[in-house]
């Protein structure tokens, strides 16, 4: 099958750099989303977030015409949805996936769907999205005979194919990581990836779409439990007064033990949500996947009781004065190295609950968030690296940005340092 023109629906952190590969392949690419903020930067040629190597692509596709945003549905060979899929806001125990975004996605594709279409839903999605994405739109186009069960020869292919990609690195990896490809029938994964292997340079694996959705939810439910494994160690390891970091480099030397990194606890948008998908879907079965969430979410709490802690012990050596001049110097806010992503980050939310707890005390030096604004109401105070090191007396290192491994370490022995990532404590 050609495609010369494929719709992106939702041009955010998968669906822009995705548009962005099938621009750069020659194909046309049509990308729909409903802010139209994001739709005049791309327009403009430049991009609404941060993704090494994606501003440089978008800025020439759309240039040579390649490349459009707008918000208006438009006919194409191939559509891609990759919208959010958030959690409903209840107060159930286990959060229950909100597919709304992609419901209206489909609302859209079918207002231009038309015979010898291919749809791939990218978003992750919980197990039989793609199956409601089948019945949405065949409800929506009776005229139109869209994949099933059973159903040889469709006018509409319809797949599920997970992004899989690391934010950061996110230009390499959409070209060099295996895809998996789930399609509704067979013939709907091969029809999928034809159009993958315009750009993917590693293999494409197909499978039917509800193994495909549960690959995604199990990558990250995975690395989640290797994370809440690190984050145990580490409050074992600080219990029994042993550097979690140096036992974990001894205990990795073994050829079968690959133990991951303890931290101030899981941010971003996908590890800390996705394994609640299959929670959700299977709630007596997931009890380790439960327990794992529940250890990575307490992680932050744990360190906030840990500078609370420090506080103590400096107020209990301090005069009245010093403890009302004590300052708290967090380092990094994001949600992990070396990124300007704060979506759901531990080391924001702990800067955040000791600024309201310890007003006019709290400083975050962030050297990756330069818009300013994005961090203008907040009680903390931003410093540079130097400034912050200059004025604290505890610090809390929540981030390894590489800008904090390459400058100077803290050296004045009096001061306190809450190492969260074990990049200073030597
Ligand atoms: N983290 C640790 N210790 C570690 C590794 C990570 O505390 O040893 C923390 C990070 O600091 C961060 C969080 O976990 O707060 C998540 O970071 P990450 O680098 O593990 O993952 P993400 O969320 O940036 O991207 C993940 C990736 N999934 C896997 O590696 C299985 C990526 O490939 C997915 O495409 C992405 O989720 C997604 O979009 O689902």
């Amino acid at each position: 099958m050609k495609f010369e023109t494929v719709s992106v629906y939702g041009l955010g952190y998968i669906g822009l750099p995705t548009a962005a590969m099938f621009a750069s392949s020659g194909v046309n690419v049509i990308g729909v989303d409903v802010n139209n903020d994001i739709i005049e930067t791309i327009n403009s040629g430049s991009i609404h977030i941060i993704e090494p190597g994606l501003d440089k692509i978008v800025s020439e596709c759309v240039v040579n015409g390649k490349l459009r945003a707008t918000h208006t549905p438009e006919e194409a060979d191939a559509f891609i949805i990759a919208v959010p899929t958030p959690f409903k806001s209840t107060d159930a125990q286990i959060p229950e996936p909100d597919l709304t975004y992609i419901e209206q996605a489909c609302n859209n594709i079918a207002k231009v769907l038309k015979v010898g279409n291919l749809v791939i839903l990218e978003s992750t999605s919980p197990v039989g999205a793609t199956e409601k994405v089948c019945d949405w739109l065949s409800k929506l186009r009776p005229d139109l005979v869209v994949a099933g069960e059973n159903i040889t020869n469709p006018d509409v292919n319809i797949a599920h194919c997970p992004e899989r990609v690391l934010p950061g690195k996110a230009m390499d990896e959409l070209i060099t990581n295996g895809r998996i490809i789930g399609g509704i029938t067979p013939q709907c994964a091969k029809v999928a990836t034809s159009l993958y292997q315009l750009f993917v340079q590693a293999s494409c694996f197909e499978t039917d779409a509800r193994t495909a959705e549960m690959a995604k939810l199990t990558e990250n439910a995975s690395r989640d439990l290797q994370i809440a494994f690190a984050n145990e160690l580490s409050i074992i390891c600080d219990e029994l007064d042993i550097n979690v970091w140096k036992l974990i480099k001894l205990a990795n030397k073994h050829p079968r033990v690959n133990i991951l990194q303890p931290g101030p606890g899981v941010g971003g948008h996908c590890i800390a949500v996705d394994p609640w998908f299959i929670a959700n879907a299977a709630p007596a079965a997931s009890k380790l996947i439960k327990l794992a969430r529940t250890v990575n979410e307490d992680k932050p709490e744990w360190v906030i009781k840990k500078i609370k802690n420090a506080i103590n012990t400096f107020s209990a050596t301090s005069s009245d004065l010093d403890k009302k001049q004590l300052k708290i110097v967090c380092f990094g806010l994001t949600f992990k190295a070396n990124i300007d992503d704060l979506r759901e980050s531990p080391a924001l939310y702990i800067t955040r609950q000791m600024a309201k707890q310890y007003a006019g005390q709290v400083y975050a030096v962030e050297p990756n968030i330069t818009n300013h604004s994005l961090l203008s109401n907040e009680l903390f105070t931003r410093v540079s690296y130097d400034e912050g090191v200059d004025i604290g007396d505890i610090f809390v290192l929540l981030v390894d940005h590489d800008e904090f491994k390459e400058q100077r370490p803290i050296e004045d022995h009096t001061k306190i340092i809450i190492d969260t990532r074990g990049i200073w404590s030597k």
